[in-house]
């Protein structure tokens, strides 16, 4: 237990430096299309991750977190995205089981939005 332990202190630390500077939002930028899709089953161990928005999203202020199996936080690195409303990351060295993306964005118009997409990864 004791390593679990560790992980969810992690977790939760990586948590509230997220909620830190957030402030209340309204649905501005809305998910519109992910990849991997809610609910989706895809086969690891590495998956291009792709989430696009109703509008244009500042990407530098934005977050992307992606929570494991063990509920382990893991803030990720964004790739230079291809247009101005969509976050890109790579996962890599992926096990089987179920993950969650917790996407937090910033829109032009200076609202924060936040959301989840839930995954699995199997044989
Ligand atoms: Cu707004």
């Amino acid at each position: 237990m004791r390593g679990r332990d560790i992980a969810l202190a992690i977790g939760g630390a990586a948590t509230a430096i997220w909620i830190e500077g957030a402030r209340p939002a309204q649905a501005h930028a809305i998910l519109s299309e992910s990849t991997p899709r809610e609910a989706q089953i895809v086969s690891g161990p590495d998956l291009a991750v792709g989430l696009r928005f109703n509008c244009r999203i500042d990407a530098r202020r934005s977050r992307l977190l992606l929570i494991s199996p063990d509920m382990h936080g893991t803030v990720l690195p964004l790739l230079d995205a291809d247009a101005a409303d969509e976050l890109r990351a790579t996962l890599t060295a992926l096990r089987h089981g179920a993950y969650r993306l917790h996407w937090q964005v910033l829109s032009v118009d200076g609202h924060i939005t936040r959301g989840d997409v839930s995954f699995r990864v199997g044989r």
